[in-house]
């Protein structure tokens, strides 16, 4: 029987754009004849909209915002397994390509989890704790990964003792900091401050996008990123580049510019690619992955390595660093998105064994 494969996209973020190039792009690489897809798009308002089931691919992702002919789900959250007969659709696997709501991420994940509904990608946990990069951070220090010195607070400490939080930078970090949000996937709301009158400035930028601040101690590096797929026993790619053309990778560049290259595979040392594979793997542990993430890092002149960042829900069309580096590997992204689907029914069926009571 063919598998029936839900599309949640969409969605009230930032990346409402992104997500629909992404949903037309994994949809153009099903194949309808072994899987019905059902669209599921959420407005830029947060309505969720059920479009009818795809026969085909849609070509343009106007074809992927319903207007009013759609089952509209205003008052019970559930109506989106439902088709415009009020008849439940059982879905086999569900892709949530979108952030939470107001981009707090695993909500998405927990919608999913109560409804006992396998999904592809990370689950809760890995999910939450990837968007926050202080608990990040302290995931990566317990599992013994390489880091920049950083440092956090919340706004009301910067409010009430401003000048303890600047003298604490200054004394554990070294010039040119990094301010950033703690939460947002994206690089909005970050700067760079070359000294203390920027880092005032870089931090009340940052605060209007969170009330969780971490400050990072530049480093003179490459950014290296390399994809991790599968669940307890993921493989790892080979290593990507991003070349930044601006100053640092910023929301535009990141999103609009086309100002950055990919350069795959990235020009490493064997033995450095081997430490990137390995801190890959214990990155995606550290965060209890499941599926797929990808693992940022930076590496110095000296090819010494820094964990930046992983991404549980990275850029996804078919010219994104995620899947150009499994094409790389010799995984296309057809069969890439096939493996998804596996890994997740998979970590559903094995879920599904537990008990949940003494018995
Ligand atoms: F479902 C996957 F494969 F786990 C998955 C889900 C979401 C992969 C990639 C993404 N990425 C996105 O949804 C986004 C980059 C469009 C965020 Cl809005």
């Amino acid at each position: 029987m063919k598998k029936r494969i839900g599309l949640l996209y969409g969605g009230k973020s930032a990346e409402h754009e992104v997500s629909l190039s992404t949903a037309r792009a994994v949809i153009g690489a099903l194949n309808f004849e072994e899987y019905e897809v059902y669209p599921i798009f959420i407005t830029p308002e947060g309505e969720w909209r059920r479009g009818e089931r795809l026969e085909k691919p849609a070509s343009t992702i106007e074809e992927l915002q319903f207007g009013d002919e759609a089952t509209i789900l205003e008052n019970n959250i559930t109506d989106f397994l439902m088709d415009k007969n009020g008849e439940a659709t059982q879905f086999d696997v569900i892709f949530p390509l979108l952030h939470g709501t107001n981009g707090e991420d695993g909500t998405v994940q927990g919608l999913l989890e109560v409804l006992n509904l396998p999904y592809v990608g990370n689950g809760v946990l890995a999910s939450s704790a990837g968007m926050d990069k202080v608990i990040m951070k302290q995931l990566f220090e317990i599992a013994g990964l390489p880091q920049v010195p950083y440092t956090y607070f919340i706004r009301s400490e910067w409010v009430n003792e401003k000048h303890t939080i600047l003298a604490r930078c200054e004394e554990q970090l070294n010039w040119p900091m990094f301010v950033k949000p703690a939460n947002l996937g994206s690089s909005v709301g970050i700067s760079k401050a070359t000294n203390r009158e920027e880092l005032v400035t870089a931090i009340d930028i940052a605060l209007q996008y969170d009330r969780k601040i971490v400050v990072e101690q530049g480093v003179a590096a490459r950014e290296i990123e390399l994809a991790v797929l599968g669940n307890d026993f993921p493989e790892v790619s080979v290593p990507g580049e991003i070349k930044p053309m601006t100053d640092f990778y910023d929301y535009d560049s990141k999103y609009k510019d086309g100002s950055t290259a990919l350069i795959i595979p990235a020009e490493l040392p064997a033995e450095t690619v081997t430490s990137l594979q390995e801190l890959a793997k214990r990155a995606f542990k550290a965060i209890d992955g499941s599926g797929l993430v990808r693992a940022d890092f930076f590496v110095t002149a000296e090819n010494n390595i820094y964990m930046n960042e992983v991404n549980t829900m990275p850029g996804f069309t078919p010219v994104s660093m995620y899947p150009l580096l499994w094409q790389h590997t010799d995984v296309s992204y057809p069969v890439l998105i096939d493996r998804l689907i596996t890994l997740a029914i998979e970590r559903y069926e094995e879920k599904q064994q537990l008990h949940y009571k003494k018995d």
